[in-house]
């Protein structure tokens, strides 16, 4: 990951990474609950959801929090999560939430009176890392990637306290593969779109009245990096839209 040059002198850059290996459904809960509804306000600023990725990355010479996954969304391509791994990193993930692209549409109440019958999130994915081609070449990029979509209802109290009203429920499975193409732009080296349309349990359009969905994405395999085994994802966002 170093972008100095080495000196004359050896330099022994030494990385270690520490892993939540399995996805753990209570620590994904106990994570959702922490982040959902009003909580957020309640957050540090400094707040990192370490709970939404398998591990991340740490390099002794490093800030400890330099690859973690708040770079996913800091709309800077030369920062990026990275896996904590010493090899590629198969089987690790990242969670984040899907925004709500339409922000007018309340898509609860509309879900409920079915003016809506099936939800669209589009996952916005800038694969490896940008920071400089270089970089992009000697470390590793997502190749195939296992989506899963998760719908969090919750409800939230007078005071504004939101809580889980159930656990987080799987609503949409894929495995895609990300691009490697490298793009000629000044400010991205790589950009895939990738569309998911899934429907929900018949439940919610009278149990729920507030849920929000999340994704999950698991690094299935990768495109090799030269020099590296740190497999990297500049920036990801994922957004429910109306119609694609
Ligand atoms: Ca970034
Ligand atoms: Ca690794």
């Amino acid at each position: 990951m170093k972008k100095t040059v080495l000196g004359l002198l050896f330099v022994v850059i030494s990385t270690f990474g520490y892993s939540q290996s399995k996805f753990n459904e209570n620590d994904f809960v106990n994570a959702i609950n922490e982040v959902v509804g009003f909580k957020k306000q309640h957050l540090a600023k400094d707040f990192i959801w370490k709970k939404g990725r398998s591990s991340a990355l740490v390099e002794k010479s490093e800030p400890v929090n330099k690859y973690e996954i708040s770079n996913l969304h800091d709309e800077n391509c030369c920062t990026s999560w990275v896996e904590g791994k010493s090899d590629d990193g198969i089987g690790e993930w990242v969670v984040i939430p899907v925004e709500n692209w339409d922000e007018n549409l309340n898509y609860v109440y509309e879900y409920s009176h079915n003016n809506i019958k099936q939800f669209n999130v589009v996952l916005e994915v800038w694969n490896g890392y940008q920071e400089t081609l270089d970089l992009y070449k000697k470390n590793n990029r997502v190749k195939d990637a296992k989506i899963t979509i998760y719908a969090v209802p919750f409800c939230t109290s007078m005071e504004g306290v939101s809580e889980l009203e159930a656990n987080p429920e799987v609503v949409h499975e894929e495995t895609v593969q990300f691009s490697d193409e490298i793009f000629d732009t000044p400010i991205y080296l790589n950009s895939s779109t990738h569309k998911f349309s899934f429907t929900l349990p018949e439940k919610y359009k009278t149990q729920y009245y507030e849920y929000e969905f999340y994704i999950k994405v698991e690094i299935m395999s990768v495109y090799k990096g030269t020099k590296y085994n740190d497999t990297c994802i500049s920036e990801m966002n994922a957004k429910l839209v109306k119609s694609f």
